[in-house]
């Protein structure tokens, strides 16, 4: 990267992240992102006050562009945005921000994708890793991007890092040592277009691994145990199932998640004594096991591990209980697929918030998922006409509106009997109300504690 102009794309964290790392390999960085009224001066400080960066806000134009021999995009950019044809046009090749840190980390590297269950997945096996290795990065769509940590790792290190397709989409050779792909449902397709594309950036994570390296998959996922059983496919693969015995990989027995291989069955934990609740994080459980078996750590400290993790923020966390009801917050829960996995999690009846910005996904499924379990819906965001009828086609018709946050944990806490939970768990992005689903969390639990 010595003395090379690079472009970079998106000034979030991802942009600042992969501007830095470039800095500090000698290039020359171009910052621009697409926002002209974000503060040019608070941007700039987070750089060294001789650092080669220009910072460039709103247009991009063609001249902007001489000389510039890379550029990095941020996940959140689509491939569609009209500044990327300009770099097309111009010939410049687009790596994304994780293509960037491969290209200089070291040591192994552990990718988990997958619709849903990446976050809780990605933060066990990194606490799996940590609790055997000496240096562990857990890094990617978690939160710390990938470029962040890249030139702290070593031969010896072990990269966990959490993966979207946002990020697959712009990967060039870019070859985990141990992927997984946990799921595949619809999500994010008003950015891929087709559920078949979508698929084929998931499954891109497997692209360039070779017979040496190993893909974790769910036998339970039609997509997947296809993809796992093609004879195309290079990567050993391992397969963990919550429904089926296997010959070899992990599955669930009863209570008991069980390690299968060479013609053995060994235990390896009682879901009972678990602190994750529901079957997707059974899974979420095998498939950061079955990453932390094949890379060589003991099973007692898989074990011990796995005992010990309590759930990620925002993912059906446990907030409080208040007369008697239940609060968990599900902000993570973005998409039908991911609140269907906690409507099912929750202990009884229940009363949902749900609503956002509209992805274009479809809600019949996750209403269905209503019946005996969800007694009222409350509605926020943009989508909430667009899911109250669709509720009301299904027969469901306890439906309310609220204009936040504040008014909708009112009415939740009015509308719940002693025993019920209420779950925030929208269903859709946060976008146009929130920042970010931290942020519509953090607001969820700060109305639940003024309550
Ligand atoms: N921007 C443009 N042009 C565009 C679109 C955006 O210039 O066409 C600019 C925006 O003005 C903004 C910047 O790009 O200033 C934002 O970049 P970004 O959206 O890539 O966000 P980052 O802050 O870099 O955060 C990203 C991930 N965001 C997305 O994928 C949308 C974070 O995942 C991730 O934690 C972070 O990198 C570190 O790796 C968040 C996410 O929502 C949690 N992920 C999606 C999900 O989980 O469903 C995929």
């Amino acid at each position: 990267m010595n003395d090379q102009k690079v472009l970079v794309a998106g000034a979030g964290k991802s942009g600042v992240a992969a501007a830095k790392l470039l800095l500090a390999l000698g290039g020359e960085v171009i910052l621009y992102d697409g926002n002209e009224r974000l503060d040019r001066d608070k941007l700039r400080v987070k750089f060294e006050e001789d650092a080669k960066i220009h910072i460039l806000l709103g247009e991009l134009s063609r001249t902007a562009l001489v000389g510039v021999e890379l550029a990095i995009i941020s996940p959140g950019i689509a491939l569609d945005a009209p500044f990327v044809a300009v770099l097309d046009d111009a010939g410049v090749p687009i790596w994304g921000e994780i293509q960037l840190a491969y290209h200089v980390s070291k040591g192994r590297l552990v990718a988990i994708t997958g619709t849903n269950g990446k976050t809780t997945t990605t933060a066990l096996t990194g606490a799996i890793m940590k609790a055997y290795f000496h240096e562990v990065f857990v890094v990617g769509n978690i939160g710390i991007p990938c470029t962040e940590m890249a030139l702290e790792t070593t031969d010896r290190s072990v990269t966990v890092a959490e993966v979207s397709s946002f990020q697959l989409e712009t990967i060039m050779d870019y070859r985990p040592d141990i992927s997984a792909i946990l799921n595949i449902t619809p999500d994010h397709l008003n950015r891929h277009g087709t559920m078949e594309n979508y698929i084929e950036i998931k499954e891109r994570i497997t692209a360039n691994q070779t017979a040496q390296n190993c893909v974790v998959l769910n036998y339970e996922d039609p997509v997947l145990r296809e993809f796992g059983e093609s004879e195309n496919l290079k990567p050993k693969v391992i397969f963990f199932s919550s429904a089926h015995t296997l010959a070899e990989g992990l599955y669930l027995d009863g209570s008991q998640i069980i390690y299968s291989h060479d013609g053995k069955r060994e235990p390896l934990v009682d879901v009972r004594e678990i602190k994750l609740l529901g079957r997707h994080n059974y899974e979420n459980v095998m498939a950061a096991a079955a990453i932390a078996i094949r890379i060589g750590v003991p099973l007692e400290v898989i074990r011990r591990e796995v005992m010990e993790f309590k759930a990620v923020e925002h993912r059906i966390e446990y907030v409080l209980e208040r007369a008697g009801v239940k609060y968990y917050n599900d902000s993570k829960g973005t998409n039908p697929d991911a609140a269907i996995q906690a409507i099912r999690a929750m202990p009884g009846p229940t009363v949902l918030i749900a609503g956002g910005y509209d992805k274009h996904s479809e809600y019949d499924e996750w209403i269905r998922e209503f019946a005996g379990k969800v007694k009222y819906l409350v509605l926020i965001g943009q989508t909430r006409d667009k899911i109250a009828e669709c509720a009301r086609a299904h027969g469901f018709n306890e439906i309310m509106y609220a204009e936040d946050m504040e008014e909708a944990v009112h009415v939740c806490a009015a509308y719940a009997d002693a025993g019920d939970s209420v779950l925030l768990s929208p269903a859709c992005a946060s976008w146009g109300m929130f920042d970010n689903y931290e942020q519509r969390g953090d607001i969820f639990k700060e109305c639940v504690r003024n309550l």
